[in-house]
């Protein structure tokens, strides 16, 4: 059976890269490269509450030299399609950006649970602003640092809730895989 799949989103520089290796390093089960088709490792398993489940760093992907807004939206659409739960991440130190509402207007045509986390909350302090992060559209923002791994559990416990009891099986992950690649996503933007 396929595993669910958790698609981290996200505009650049929130932490989606330092949050994946914290979701693949702390429980880890199977962790693979993938040659030759990413700069960063973009995919591997994990498992929470003896849950395992397959991770996509969208922000990963390789998209070329496409204008920035354009290659936010083709990760939030890979997301929608590859995965059964979807991690929105975005950042306390910006507040809420352009960017972020933009990856917001995406994933809101989707039908698919999203987790709305904030991260780079190292402190008390820098909690105060997170209720500005309800204006996306997503519930409670979760808050989360991931420089010093606190608030992961909890944004685990809610995304491993959301995955659906039954998985649809593709019975080949290259199908589950398939955005690798595909050069026509641009044009649906
Ligand atoms: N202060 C702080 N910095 C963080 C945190 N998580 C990631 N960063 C930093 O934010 C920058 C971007 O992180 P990265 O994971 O590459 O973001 P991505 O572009 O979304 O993949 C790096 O310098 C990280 O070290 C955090 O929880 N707190
Ligand atoms: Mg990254």
């Amino acid at each position: 059976m396929s595993l669910p799949t958790l698609a981290i989103v996200g505009r650049p520089n929130v932490g989606k890269s330092t949050i994946f290796n914290r979701i693949l390093g702390e429980r880890i089960s199977i962790v693979e490269d993938t040659p030759g088709v990413t700069r960063d490792r973009i995919y591997g398993n994990s498992e929470w509450l003896g849950k395992s489940f397959s991770v996509i760093d969208t922000g990963g992907i390789d998209l070329g030299d496409e204008p920035f807004m354009s290659q936010i939206t083709q990760q939030a659409e890979i997301a929608i399609e590859e995965a059964d739960v979807i991690l929105f991440l975005t950042s306390i130190e910006n507040g809420v950006t352009d960017a972020d509402e933009r990856v917001a207007q995406i994933l809101y045509r989707a039908d698919k649970p999203v987790v709305l986390a904030v991260n780079k909350v190292d402190n008390p302090e820098r909690r105060q602003d997170i209720y500005d992060f309800y204006s996306l559209g997503f519930g409670e923002p979760l808050p989360l640092s991931g420089t010093h791994g606190i608030g992961l559990g909890d944004i685990l416990d809610a995304i491993v809730a959301a995955f659906p009891d039954e998985v649809k099986d593709d019975d080949d992950d290259s199908i589950k895989f398939s955005f690798i690649g595909r050069p026509t996503l641009g044009s649906r933007v």
